[in-house]
Parts: structure tokens; sequence; C-alpha cells
């Protein structure tokens, strides 16, 4: 794959870039494979790059039913964070972090990380104690956050409303300076293109319609839309669709699919320097680099596999983003869209092996896991080349849910869901 460098995009301009080879290649899938990943999102396409790259399997195919980044990982609020509370999310999701310094870098590909911090405001007592708990966890699990005064919130965000009158005023804010915002399709492309590179198979617009287990009932490929492909080793990585495509193996995952939403404003001059979240109510913002306001709402309260949410989830967030921030009252929304997300009972992902010998399964990131992108590829990679789970994601066994061991996140109400 030609590198981009200064060297050779000036040499490609002197003759109209003609001469850049194309990312991912149609391509036609082989009988067999050492490994299939199913799903071309981020995280299946990093996992494929990290496979590749870093774990020696080369033979591998991404097979995609869509187009590659067309599901949660294009259509994301692209909010990069490790806040958690628990010690095995922190380790998790701070893992992620790690890697996406120097991802633009690796990839040789601009994903575009900013870290501009992300602020998630206190708006009651139990929102103060909350956050100062999660601050004091994530210290002692060496994560950045601190805890602002409204007026130091105020300072570092400029268009909050920190008035004590406010709807819902401003008590506080925890703050992750190392938590922003990447490129969506970047991080897909990047992937994609480094897999590539790396001799990996992208098949678009071929979905999985089954999965063919051996007598001994260990995987001995997929069934899809182009036919049979053999491989010893699959790696589901679906996210909506995860519990249909483990269906296929006979598997029942303890998921419910739910849409989320995002909307953009029109394009304004650069006036939110960071990202605010606001748990409570449900609501937060950031700005991209085009200047369009990116603001994400909770998911709808039904199960569904239609990418659209519900009309009123959308009013109910434009409201508290008008109370938060009441300079925006005026601003034009210019679309919307959604996506499906799986959710888990303790909003944890479940990230390794399954009681079928040759699967593995990554899902049940529900809102949070494009932060996890870099992360959640590396480990899944790791668990699938070694067939056994690295000791970050050893505690995201699906067998957690037999056992009672629960990482409860959404007890600890870490996120907006
Ligand atoms: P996807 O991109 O969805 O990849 C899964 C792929 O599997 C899809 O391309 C799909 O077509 C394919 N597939 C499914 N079934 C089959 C089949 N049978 N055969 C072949 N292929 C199949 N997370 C954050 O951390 N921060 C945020 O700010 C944030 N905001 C969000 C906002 C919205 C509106 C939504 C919808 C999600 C948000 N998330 C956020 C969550 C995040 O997007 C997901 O957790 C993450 O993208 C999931 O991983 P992925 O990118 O690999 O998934
Ligand atoms: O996980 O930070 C998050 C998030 C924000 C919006 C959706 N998910």
């Amino acid at each position: 794959m030609k590198r981009f460098s200064g060297l050779n995009l000036f040499a490609e301009a002197l003759r109209g870039h003609t001469g850049w080879p194309e990312h991912w290649p149609d391509k036609e899938p082989k009988k067999a494979y050492d490994v299939i990943i199913v799903g071309a999102g981020g995280h299946g396409l990093g996992a494929a790059y990290y496979l590749a790259s870093k774990y020696g399997v080369r033979n591998v195919a991404v097979i995609e039913k869509g187009w590659l980044g067309g599901g949660n990982a294009g259509r994301n609020t692209t909010i990069i964070r490790s806040n958690y509370l628990y010690d095995e999310s922190a380790h998790l999701f701070d893992h992620a972090v790690k890697l996406w310094d120097g991802l633009s870098q690796e990839l040789n590909y601009n994903v575009m990380y900013s870290k501009r911090g992300v602020l998630m405001l206190a708006h009651n007592v139990h929102d103060v104690q909350s956050f100062k708990r999660h601050i004091h966890a994530n210290r002692l699990n060496g994560v950045d956050n601190e805890w602002l005064t409204p007026e130091e919130c105020k300072a570092y965000c400029p268009p909050l409303d920190i008035s004590p009158n406010a709807r819902h005023p401003v008590i506080g804010g925890a703050l992750q300076r190392r938590g922003g915002i990447a490129r969506h399709d970047s991080v897909a492309w990047g992937y994609a293109r480094g897999a590539v590179a790396h001799g990996v198979d992208i098949i678009q617009n071929c979905a999985v319609t089954g999965i063919r287990r051996g007598p001994d009932g260990a995987v001995l490929g997929v069934e899809t839309e182009k036919g049979f492909i053999g491989a010893k080793k699959v790696g589901v990585s679906a996210a909506g669709n995860t519990s249909v495509v483990m269906k296929m193996a006979g598997l029942d995952f303890p998921l419910e699919s739910y849409p989320l939403q995002a909307l953009v404003s029109e394009p304004v001059k650069p006036i939110v320097p960071c990202v605010v979240m606001s748990n409570t109510v449900h609501a937060y913002i950031s700005q991209s680099d085009k200047g369009e306001l990116v603001i994400g709402a909770g998911t709808d309260q039904y199960v569904s596999y239609s990418q659209r949410g519900a009309l009123h989830i959308l009013e109910h967030t434009l409201a508290a983003i008008c109370e938060i921030m009441p300079i925006f009252t005026r601003m034009r929304m210019l679309r919307s869209w959604g996506g499906i997300v799986d959710v888990t009972p303790d909003r944890s992902p479940i990230l390794g092996k399954t009681p079928v010998p040759g699967l593995y399964v990554n899902c049940g990131w529900g809102t949070g896991g494009f932060k996890a992108t870099p992360g959640a590829a590396d480990l899944l990679a790791y668990t699938i080349a070694h067939d056994a789970p690295h000791a970050i994601n050893a505690p995201f066994h699906l067998d957690r849910f037999r056992t009672g061991r629960l990482i409860d996140e959404a007890a600890a109400a870490a996120v907006a869901h």
C-alpha cells in the first residue's frame, strides 16, 4: 500500500493523483480462510488489522452484509473517554484510550483524535456523589478525572448556563482531559486500508446467513450470500445484529437491540471547545471540525432493528441542550439518524470465547463502543490468535451472566443510557 507522505502527495499532485491504489479492492471470497470476522465496523476491521499486523495471522477475511463502516461505526457521535467506575471497565476502556494515541501514525491515516476533554455535568446531589466516587476510583486506576466547580465548568466551556435558577443547574462537573472525539469514518477506513495492506480480504455486500458446525460442535465456516466459506475460527463483531448472528450457531445471547439517535446542526464557527455530557437529562454535545454541533440522545424505550428512532427522544434531547446552553435556542438542525445498539443486562461488553469451539464474540458495547474501537479490536484479535482471552478482557466473558460476576456499569450510571 502506497504510504501517505509529503513526498508522495507532492509527486501525486504533479500527475493528477492518478497513482494512488484502491484502498480496499472488491474481492470474491476464497474457499477458506484461517480466520473470518463477521462485521466490517471499526471493531471487526480493527480486529482483522491487528490479527494480520500484530499477531501474525494473515489469511483473514472480513465479511460485511452492507458497506464497510455503514453500521454504528459511521453513525455514532465519536465520544472517547475511559472514566468508568469499575476496575475491569477502567482497564478495558483505558487500554483503548492509550491506543487512540498514535493510531493515526500507526495506520498512516488521520483519524483526527482530538483530546479536547469530556465534561460530565452534575445537576443534583446524587450526580455530585456519583461523579466524585468515579473520580477517586479512576485515579486509583491511573485514569485522569477531576472535579470542577460551576465557575471552572463555565471557564472550560463558555456556552454553559451556570446560573443557579437554570432549569438544570450546573453544580459541578467531572472532567477527563484525555477524553475527546475522533473522526468515525476515518477510523473504519484507516483500519480497512491497514488490514488490506497486510493481506486481509474485505468482502462487502455479503451477509452471513449461517454458521456451519462439525459433528464435534466446532466451527467449520460460515454460510453467506456468496456461498459457504470455510474457517476454523470465526469472530463475530456484528454490534446491533449480534444476537441474530449468534443464533445461527445455536446460541442465545443476553442482548437487546435498541435504536439510538443523533443529530447535527447547521455549521457554525467554533463555540463548543470540548465534549459536554449531561447523563441526568440524557443529552450530550460537541462540535465537529466542519462546525456542526453534534448532539446525541438516549435510546428508544422499545427494542427494534429499524435504524431510526422516535421523534420525542430528539425533542427531549434538544430541549435539554437548550436548557443547558440557551445560546443555541435558535440553531437549526440539519439531519438526524439512528443506529442499532446491542445492550447487555449490566451494560458492559462481552468479549471472548463462546461455548462453541472456534467461535469468538465481541458485542454488547451498547451506546459506548466507539471509544473502545482500538482496544476491542486488539483484544478480539488477541483472543482469536491465542484461543484464550487477554487479562484485560477475561472478566468480560459471557459466563458472568451465569456466575453472577457482573460488571454493573448500568448501576454505576456512568453513561447516558
Ligand atoms: P458496527 O459499525 O455497527 O459494525 C457491525 C457490522 O456488522 C455492521 O457493519 C453490520 O452491517 C455488520 N453485520 C451485522 N450482521 C451481519 C451479518 N449477518 N453478516 C455480515 N455482516 C453483518 N460509542 C461511543 O463510544 N461514543 C459515542 O459517542 C457513541 N455515540 C453513538 C451514537 C449513536 C447514534 C449510535 C448508534 C452509537 C453510538 N456509540 C457511541 C456506540 C458505537 O457506535 C458502537 O458501540 C460501535 O460502533 C460498535 O462497534 P462497530 O463500530 O464495530 O459496529
Ligand atoms: O459512551 O460516551 C459515551 C457515549 C456518548 C454518547 C453515546 N455514547
